[in-house]
């Protein structure tokens, strides 16, 4: 098992990796930009390190001085959390080249689903259903590309092979578009991605968005866990998500699970990964993509099962063996996530840094917070806009989106606006209390604008 592991991120997930490795027994390293010297990882962590300026790009995405941080303390690993650098390939073989291992997948595992198409020529051989579409990337110099897209079946969407979470993305409703549509995917993803490889597939309407957990040992063994809804999304960032999926019975959560599990042996992934799934309004579920770390939803999963994502991900990274199957996994109840964002709702969620007057968390019987912030703490520009995320678990949907009532009238963020009352205007919408839950839930039931 690791001795030390240096964290390469901050805020709240950074605070929920150095308790997963306190608990492990495992001394942990915070590394940290000049702003970020008084925040809250800092302070958790055993060691921290000053690793450079405020900008991203010179402190938590700068390799040279994440590797430097990590040879100087000493540490024997680094775990990435989620976003910078925790899907880059190449920090991932560096890591490695410097004998320090890196929480996470294999560098090859994260570049083959890093690659859209690549991921769904995989997939298709693994015998995952995928969206029916172009078996490479497509231009508008195909001879073949109109008959293509009619066999597809208009309407059809573009897609960046080096994108994901939306960028980059075009809908097609008819072939006179297509062309353009084309083009401009293309000048986004060269321009965001510097690849400017596109692709086509059927384009789903109103789709859910379910995902599966999956852990990876490093023999081979792959075990899914039951899914996370995620269809509640504003501009592809995710706002809301609940275990289990309101939309799907035993049967399909068992064919998907399997579907999720192949998906990972494939890649021969170890560790924790996501796979992403859309499901349309027929029940039919295609693979969307594979997220090669732990997400900001964990802990939906991790209240329903009890299962601590954070030390199995730590654990299956030194080698250790998976302790169970699928089939041993047990819902403990239903659990919604609601991410509370330093964002302004009334002014189209334009970023809302600042100093934190007063900050109150919820408490009580199935809420969980998993927060950075604290009374006084100043939120700075440089970084993403999640400030906190509330967690409840009741017994039944009905009871947890109760709690969830209560606990956001518990929450006080005083100093700065955030989404909270966005998420107070949904718990309390019918739609959502049935269940009647997709992508085109804001726009259709919250925002008006269908
Ligand atoms: C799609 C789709 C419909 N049909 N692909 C959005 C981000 C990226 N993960 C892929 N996304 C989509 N891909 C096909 N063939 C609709 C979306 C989509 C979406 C998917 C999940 C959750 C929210 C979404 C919001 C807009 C579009």
């Amino acid at each position: 098992m690791f001795k030390k592991i240096l964290i390469a991120n901050r805020g709240e997930i950074a605070c929920r990796v150095i308790r997963a490795a306190r608990e492990l027994g495992i001394k942990t390293v915070a590394i940290h930009s000049e702003v970020d010297r008084e925040c809250l990882h800092v302070k958790m962590a055993d060691e921290s390190i000053c690793i450079g300026p405020n900008p991203a790009a010179e402190s938590y995405l700068n390799i040279p001085s994440i590797i430097s941080a990590a040879e100087i303390s000493g540490a024997d690993a680094i775990h990435p959390g989620y976003g910078f650098l925790a899907e880059n390939t190449y920090f991932a073989e560096v890591c490695e080249s410097c004998g320090i291992k890196f929480i996470g997948p294999s560098k090859n595992s994260i570049e083959k689903m890093g690659d859209k198409i690549t991921a769904r020529q995989l997939m298709i051989k693994a015998g995952v259903p995928v969206v029916p579409g172009s078996p490479g990337p497509v231009t508008i110099e195909d001879p073949d590309l109109f008959k293509l897209a009619k066999k597809i079946g208009y309407p059809v969407i573009i897609k960046a092979t080096a994108g994901g979470g939306g960028k980059g993305m075009r809908v097609v409703v008819t072939e006179e578009a297509l062309k353009n549509a084309i083009q401009m995917a293309q000048a986004e993803a060269r321009s965001s991605f510097g690849n400017e490889a596109v692709y086509m597939e059927k384009y789903i309407e109103e789709p859910h968005h379910i995902e599966f957990q999956v852990l990876g040992d490093s023999k081979g063994k792959v075990v899914y866990l039951p899914e996370r809804d995620c269809s509640i999304q504003r501009r592809h960032q995710k706002l809301l998500e609940e275990s289990p999926s309101p939309f799907l019975d035993e049967s399909l959560r068992r064919k998907m699970g399997k579907a999720a599990r192949s998906a990972a042996e494939a890649v021969d992934y170890v560790t924790v990964g996501t796979v992403e799934f859309l499901v349309d309004k027929y029940r039919h579920f295609y693979f969307m993509e594979m997220n090669t770390r732990i997400q900001v939803e964990h802990p939906v999963t991790e209240m329903i099962t009890g299962i601590d994502l954070l030390k199995e991900q730590i654990k299956l990274a030194a080698g250790e063996r998976l302790s169970f199957d699928s089939k041993d996994v047990r819902i403990l109840g239903h659990a919604i996530e609601c991410r509370i964002n330093a964002e302004d709702p009334s002014r189209d969620f334009i970023p809302s840094p600042g100093k934190i007057t007063q900050f109150i968390a919820p408490g009580g019987p199935g809420i969980r917070v998993d927060s950075h912030v604290y009374t006084g703490y100043t939120i700075p520009p440089f970084y993403d806009s999640l400030i906190a995320k509330v967690i409840a678990l009741a017994p039944t949907r009905a009871e947890t989106i109760m709690r969830m009532q209560r606990a956001l009238r518990e929450l006080t963020v005083e100093g700065i606006k955030t989404t909270a009352p966005l998420h107070a205007k949904i718990m309390t919408n019918d739609y959502f209390a049935q269940g009647d839950v997709c992508t085109d839930f804001l726009p259709k039931h919250v925002f008006g604008n269908e």
